[in-house]
C-alpha cells in the first residue's frame, strides 16, 4: 500500500507539471497567435509595435499594421513614417526606438530621468539605468569611398569620402586620437574638423581649404585624392566631428 503522504506528494508534483505545461503551451500560442490576422503577432503588438492585436489597422488610414511596418511606415501615425513618426514625444523617432529596442510608448525606457533620445543624442544607453555609454564606431571602404558610423551597433549615418591615392590610407583597426577643429597640414592648406586616428600623422577631415579661401578636391569626393587622409563633405565632417569622441574606434578596409 502507497502512503498516505506519498500520494499527496505525488498529487502535487502531478498538478505542478500541469501547471507548467499549460504555462509553456499559452506562452507558446501567445507568440503566434494573431487575433485580427494582420500577420502582425499579438505578442509582438502589444510588446514592440504598441499597435492593437484586435484591429489589423491601428491608426485607421486603410493600411494594415503589418503593410506599414513592411513599408517603413507607422502603423500608429495616418501618412507618417516610422523615421518621421515620434510617438512618445521623446526625441527619438519610432524607427530609431525598434532598432534600439527602447519603448516606442515610454520617454525614458529605462527610468533614470533621461528621454531615450536624450540618451541616443549624448551616446548613452536608454536600456541601463547606470550612465553607462554605447560603443561608437567609424568604419570607413575604402573600395566603396564610404563612411559609415555605428553608435551601439545601430548604422547611425553614411557618408561619401575621398581617401589617399595609391592605397596611402592606412588599413586596420585604430582609435579616434586627437580632435582640431582647424588644423594646418605640411602641404599649406587647412584641414577643418581634423580628428587623426594615426597618432596624428592621418586623420578625417572636411575639404581642405588653401590659404586663398579655395576649397580643395571638391570634385573628387567619391574617388582617392588626398595623401592618405580621408576627406569628408563640409556639413557632413562637421556633423562627424561632433559626433565622435576620443576613442572611438575607427576600422578601415
Ligand atoms: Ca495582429
Ligand atoms: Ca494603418
Ligand atoms: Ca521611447
Ligand atoms: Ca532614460
Amino acid at each position: 500500500m502507497i502512503p498516505v503522504h506519498w500520494y499527496k506528494k505525488m498529487k502535487k508534483i502531478f498538478y505542478f507539471s500541469l501547471f507548467v505545461f499549460i504555462l509553456t503551451f499559452n506562452l507558446a500560442k501567445a507568440n503566434i497567435i494573431d487575433s485580427d490576422n494582420d500577420g502582425v503577432n499579438d505578442k509582438d503588438e502589444i510588446e514592440i509595435y504598441k499597435t492593437d492585436p484586435n484591429n489589423p489597422d491601428t491608426d485607421g488610414d486603410g493600411y494594415s499594421d503589418w503593410i506599414e511596418l513592411n513599408n517603413g511606415y507607422s502603423p500608429l501615425a495616418p501618412n507618417k513614417k516610422l523615421t518621421e513618426n515620434d510617438f512618445d514625444n521623446d526625441g527619438l523617432s519610432d524607427k530609431d526606438e525598434l532598432l534600439f529596442h527602447t519603448e516606442i510608448d515610454n520617454p525614458d525606457t529605462d527610468g533614470d530621468g533621461y528621454s531615450d533620445g536624450t540618451e541616443i543624442k549624448n551616446g548613452y544607453d536608454p536600456l541601463n539605468k547606470e550612465a553607462r555609454k554605447l560603443e561608437k564606431l567609424i568604419k570607413i571602404n575604402l573600395k566603396e569611398q564610404k563612411l559609415t558610423y555605428f553608435l551601439g551597433g545601430v548604422r547611425r549615418g553614411e557618408f561619401i569620402i575621398s581617401s589617399g591615392v595609391n592605397n596611402t590610407t592606412p588599413k586596420g583597426v585604430f582609435k579616434i586620437d586627437r580632435k582640431i577643429k582647424k588644423a594646418w597640414s605640411n602641404f599649406g592648406l587647412w584641414m577643418p574638423y581634423w580628428m587623426s586616428f594615426y597618432k596624428g600623422k592621418y586623420g578625417i577631415h572636411e575639404l581642405p581649404i588653401w590659404p586663398n579661401g579655395r576649397r580643395e578636391g571638391v570634385n573628387h569626393l567619391g574617388k582617392p585624392a588626398s595623401h592618405g587622409c580621408v576627406r569628408l563633405g563640409t556639413e557632413d565632417a562637421k556633423t562627424l566631428y561632433n559626433w565622435t569622441e576620443i576613442g572611438t574606434i575607427v576600422i578601415i578596409h
